[in-house]
């Protein structure tokens, strides 16, 4: 890279913490000058764009604006709360930790809760973890926003989790520190703080919080984390906020958001394994020890770019087409294949058939709360077999996701079958140097393999490490392949769905941003798209946000025929008519455009 070219690349990693960049916007809502061009680049620059996003999770905090990951007041809070697990876990009677949180950040609380549940059972101790993930167990493969936009749910499934419980530590997680159902469970543990300890895990500086009325509450987001600064000092509420830069799709939390969540919550809760069980004092060293472990596993990646942009464009290839992507993953690993399969769906506009996951054993490996979630939600690598496999050509593409503890026979019996319908399957494999495990048949059988060799022995660390690395490399595989289809314009998702208050008012700034047009204007042209009617009755216009966000449910492309409409003048019909001439949304509005 020449001086000038680091130069510019350096200012970009940046730029976004000056005052000026966005000044409206709370850092996760902003979008990163560093992926500005993403709709047009090649694969390999995708990954390396998303790579460049990714690593400003570590960013050095000398002369930042924000706090960072590692930052002594950040690390601080950590051993706090990790010395509040600590005490659960030497005296679990009546207590309890619970996790929660919307969406993408439900999700991790769920795959957190769950490692660290299996950790105490091998120790023989009884489970003190509980997650708890807006709309229920549907959400974790599902997008439910209604329920996020709903405080009163929140603080009710609060209480049931907590049910008898005389000590509970909740931490609360809404990257964007601005889901009403996580406010209504932190308002609760403040009501009552002779049960609850509540810590808030999130990306904002506080006084970014959200700051809009909540319907029937006489709380914000935002005066409930004032509440909290205030406890802070007394060690009686925790604010866990450090910065991890804009998100490489703007808005999109569920990849840096999510992956510092997993990284903070893991350090937290390894840290009081160690302190409870192999009696390792909480110290700002081992803390800081653990970060670096994954700030190293951010460069596996990098190391794989090549394989990485083979991977993107099959799945890309596939996508464009109208073919389908499917992961076929063992353990929790396969857990995040179904997640990041299922958020393609809110976050893309996709189909739910584009990109689907499967699990090795199902439910059984998933242990959720609810159990089997019924026909709508088919996981297995059965159900892969009996539904989805019999359709498969060469278009499809699908993926292996394994490590070298999983049963690698089974890999290659499943691979076998791939093969029978599909040449187009690749595998992202996990191993330890030096392993014996006999997968050169697979390797074989697959047009590409992502061989990831690491070099310490096969540990509770290394697994976190194989998980946060599976879920920047799926993050990235999905986000570039929607990419490639066109899915997105500059570094915004177009196509989003319009379900909850907090996607509402983030499709109405892009029509502002993009249009150029008043907000109110914009408000207009977002509400006809959504009730698809040319002139707003006053029942719509008197009506609020949950009932416009309800009835936004059931309608595609609201944003893109908002956004035609406005950059023309025509009526939706019309909009209608130029969206299906031009299926490609960022086409379709680089036509309005020029
Ligand atoms: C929760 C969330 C995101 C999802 C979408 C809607 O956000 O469900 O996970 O991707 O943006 O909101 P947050 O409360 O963690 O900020």
């Amino acid at each position: 890279m020449s001086g000038s070219e680091w130069t510019c690349r350096l200012s970009s990693m940046h730029e976004w913490e000056s005052p000026y960049y966005e000044p409206s916007l709370p850092v996760s809502e902003k979008s990163n000058p560093l992926t500005r061009d993403i709709d047009r680049a090649s694969s390999g620059c995708i990954v390396r764009m998303l790579q460049a996003c990714d690593s400003q999770m570590f960013l050095e905090e000398a002369g930042a604006t924000y706090q960072r990951l590692m930052s002594d007041g950040v690390v601080e809070t950590l051993m706090e709360v990790a010395k509040k697990v600590e005490l659960i876990l030497k005296d679990p009677r009546d207590s309890l930790v619970v996790l929660s949180g919307c969406g993408t950040s439900g999700r991790l609380a769920f795959l957190v809760t769950s490692a660290f549940n299996r950790a105490l059972k091998e120790l023989n101790q009884s489970p003190v973890y509980s997650y708890i993930i807006a709309g229920g167990d549907k959400a974790l493969f599902s997008s439910q926003e209604a329920p996020e936009d709903d405080p009163k749910l929140g603080m009710l499934s609060l209480k049931e989790a907590c049910e008898g419980k005389k000590r509970v530590l909740f931490i609360g997680i809404s990257c964007g520190l601005s889901a009403p159902f996580v406010a209504g469970q932190l308002d609760l543990c403040l009501q009552n703080p002779q049960v609850y300890t509540p810590v808030l895990v999130g990306f904002n500086p506080t006084h970014q919080a959200r700051d809009e009325p909540i319907p029937g509450c006489s709380f914000t987001f935002r005066s409930v984390v004032q509440r909290m600064e205030g406890l802070a000092k007394s060690q009686k509420a925790f604010l866990i906020n450090p910065a991890v830069g804009p998100e490489a799709i703007s808005g999109s939390s569920r990849m840096k958001g999510g992956s510092a969540t997993k990284i903070l919550l893991e350090v937290v809760l390894s840290a009081a394994h160690a302190a409870a069980f192999t009696h390792t004092p909480i110290t700002q060293q081992g803390i800081l020890q653990h970060m670096r472990a994954y700030e190293k596993t951010l460069e596996i990646p990098c190391a794989h770019n090549e394989g990485m942009s083979a991977l993107l464009e099959a799945a890309g290839k596939s996508l464009q087409r109208g073919r389908r992507v499917c992961y076929l993953g063992w353990g929790s690993l396969g857990v995040l294949g179904l997640v990041d399969a299922s958020e393609c769906v809110p976050t893309f506009g996709a189909d739910y058939e584009d990109v689907r996951g499967f699990i090795s054993g199902g439910y059984n490996e998933l242990k959720n709360n609810e159990g089997p979630l019924g026909p709508d939600f088919r996981i297995s690598h059965e159900d892969f077999l009996h539904l989805v496999l019999p359709s498969l050509d060469d278009h499809d593409m699908v993926l292996l996701i394994y490590t070298q503890t999983d049963d690698v026979s089974d890999v290659e019996k499943l691979a076998r079958r791939v093969r029978e319908k599909t040449s187009n399957l690749h595998a992202v494999y996990h191993r330890v140097d030096g392993d014996t495990a006999a997968t050169d048949d697979i390797n074989k059988l697959c047009l590409s393999s992502l061989r990831i060799t690491w070099p310490s022995p096969a540990s509770g660390l290394l697994q976190m490490q194989w998980e946060l690395c599976t879920k920047l490399f799926l993050n990235a595989l999905s986000t570039g392949a929607h990419v490639l289809k066109g899915k997105i314009y500059q570094n915004h998702m177009m196509d989003l769905q319009v379900t909850n208050s907090k996607l509402y008012c983030r499709a109405t700034r892009l029509l502002q941003k993009l249009s150029g047009c008043p907000e109110s204007k914009c408000e207009e042209a977002l509400l006809k798209a959504v009730y698809k009617v040319d002139n707003l009755t006053v029942e719509i216009t008197s009506s609020d946000i949950s009932t416009h966000t309800h009835t936004a449910r059931t309608r595609t492309k609201v944003v893109p025929l908002a956004l035609v409409c406005l950059l023309t003048g025509c009526s939706l019909a019309e909009a209608e008519l130029r969206l299906e001439q031009q299926p490609i949304v960022r086409d379709a509005v680089e036509a309005c455009l020029s």
